[in-house]
């Protein structure tokens, strides 16, 4: 039977574990992210499948299985993962993604290196994942594909089955056209873009950015033009937008666009951070530090994530501010990438030198200023830090959305905290509430991290209750049943599953 729904992700959607001898599929330890949601779609679907790539050595590729299921999952929800050698991943992933489109996307067009980039294998691995949707979608399915990895995707699939329904969403931010331009592949891009029924974007700005690239590379007709959204901010802060395009037409295709943010899951998060385990960590971590004051932040090691602009700051906090020492802690993860991604390598040392400065000049006995896990700190542990902290610190240069500052929220439950974060990430749209700071200013940075540090309680209730509203009316739950809402108003009803 074919499936009315298929998901390509590039993550698979378990953890593969081997126990005497056999491999199991299980769910995720750390289930932060989108996964778990779109797991339960693709549970509750009558079939379905999800494509991912799987890396393999050319002896594992021999006896490779294809398709597998998850354990305790059912036979009609079947992962296809589509094997690639460790050349393949690299040239794909952490090269030609990596070094040519994140830098771009992300609107950092020194960083952009077009000579390694190796299009003909980017192009390659997304025919591949088409192939694979193609085999299995029913002529009526509803094919959902995630990120730019995944360009070209929707192309080739149209190519085979001109009738079936593809929606695309976009994670990272869409630069203004300007910056993406510079990709000399962009007409392929854009052409390919083009052949989705709903194009999906974390908000309204990066709409706007894709319908002028769009514009720029082809005669694009443009069919609606609304006001944005409540839940937006529209004016004042860099990236408001005050109306957005939500049709266009190419050719015979029209494309539905749209702006809906991903979300936490904030009841899970609240139950988590307030289980006994993890009170027990607090407790634990409060009574190490006594009255001071708690700041953190998580994310990966990447340039665009703006640790070394917090780490300055915090350093001039140390100086401008000699009261400090002694009296405020940054817990801060910044996981290391995946070997083989040159990318991050300058960008960790930046983070390691820094830390290492700050403890070297400032730290005391019994007092360490900085304390930083690049390797991933086990999920309950990162709980207790959201809910143990004063301060979530969240500065990136740029961010698609971030969902760290959500789980912050989600984990104080809109009772008591304060936020930091940076304009330039799409979050900051739906969270005028937060402290917002612009990290290429060093003085905005200051400001705010002194305004966070002296926000009374009365201050940071309100606040916060505000930004807990906000993280719910956005939740994962409703991230994913907007996709499929507006899948169903544009025509694209299949038989995926029904909203949950
Ligand atoms: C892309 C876009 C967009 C972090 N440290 C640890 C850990 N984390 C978890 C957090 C959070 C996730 O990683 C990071 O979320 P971000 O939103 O910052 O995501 P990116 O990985 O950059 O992903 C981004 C997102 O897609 C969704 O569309 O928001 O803009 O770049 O969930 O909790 N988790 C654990 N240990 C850690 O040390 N367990």
């Amino acid at each position: 039977m074919k499936s009315s729904l298929v998901i390509l992700y590039h993550r698979e959607p378990y953890d593969e574990v081997r126990e005497n001898g056999k491999i199991y599929y299980r769910d995720k330890k750390s289930p932060n992210g989108i996964v778990p949601t779109l797991k339960n779609f693709f549970a509750n679907a009558d079939q379905s499948t999800w494509v991912a790539w799987k890396q393999v050595t050319s002896k594992q590729q021999a006896n490779f299985e294809e398709r597998v299921t998850m354990e305790g999952g059912s036979d009609s929800c079947v992962v296809r993962r589509i094997p690639l050698s460790a050349d393949q991943v690299k040239n794909f992933y952490h090269i030609t993604s990596k070094e040519a489109f994140w830098p771009i996307l992300h609107s950092f067009p020194e960083h952009f290196t077009y000579d390694s980039s190796d299009w003909e294998n980017f192009q390659n691995i997304n025919r591949l994942f088409a192939e694979a949707a193609c085999e299995d979608a029913a002529e009526d399915a509803l094919i959902w594909i995630h990120d730019y990895n995944l360009w070209l995707t929707p192309y080739y699939i149209r190519q085979k089955m001109p009738n079936v329904k593809i929606a695309f969403f976009h994670h990272t931010p869409f630069p203004a056209a300007d910056v993406f331009n510079i990709l000399h592949w962009r007409e392929a891009i854009v052409d390919s873009l083009l052949c989705c029924d709903l194009c999906g974007f974390h908000i309204p700005r990066y709409v706007q950015n894709f319908v002028s690239a769009a514009r720029s590379c082809r005669e694009v007709e443009v069919v609606e033009r609304v006001p944005v959204p409540e839940a937006f901010t529209k004016v004042g802060t860099a990236l408001a937008e005050p109306e957005m395009v939500t049709k266009l037409r190419y050719k015979d295709q029209l494309v539905q666009i749209d702006a809906f943010p991903v979300g936490t899951s904030p009841d899970y998060i609240f139950k988590v951070a307030t289980s006994d385990s993890v009170m027990e960590r607090v407790q634990q971590l409060r009574t190490d530090i006594g009255d001071n004051k708690l700041i953190m932040s998580a994310g990966r090691v990447d340039y665009v994530k703006g640790a070394k602009e917090m780490l300055q700051c915090y350093e001039r906090l140390l100086v401008r501010r000699p009261e400090m020492i002694g009296k405020v802690n940054l817990i801060m993860t910044a996981v290391k990438a995946a070997k083989g991604m040159r990318v991050y390598r300058i960008a960790q040392q930046q983070i390691e030198q820094l830390v290492g400065q700050i403890n070297g000049r400032f730290a005391k006995l019994n007092w360490t200023p900085v304390i930083l896990f690049t390797e991933p700190v086990p999920y309950e542990d990162l709980m207790s830090f959201y809910k143990a902290a004063d301060i979530a610190w969240i500065c990136p240069l740029r961010d698609g959305l971030n969902l760290v500052v959500k789980e912050y929220i989600a984990a104080h439950g809109g009772k008591d905290g304060a936020v930091v974060l940076s304009e330039f990430t799409g979050s900051a749209v739906e969270l005028p509430d937060a402290i917002l700071t612009n990290p290429y200013s060093s003085t905005k940075m200051d400001e705010c991290i002194d305004l966070a540090l002296a926000m009374s309680p009365e201050e940071q209730a309100d606040r916060m209750s505000r930004m807990n509203k906000a993280i719910r009316r956005y939740d994962v739950q409703q991230w994913a049943n907007h996709m499929f809402r507006e899948a169903k108003a544009a025509g694209l009803e299949t038989k995926a599953p029904a909203l949950v």
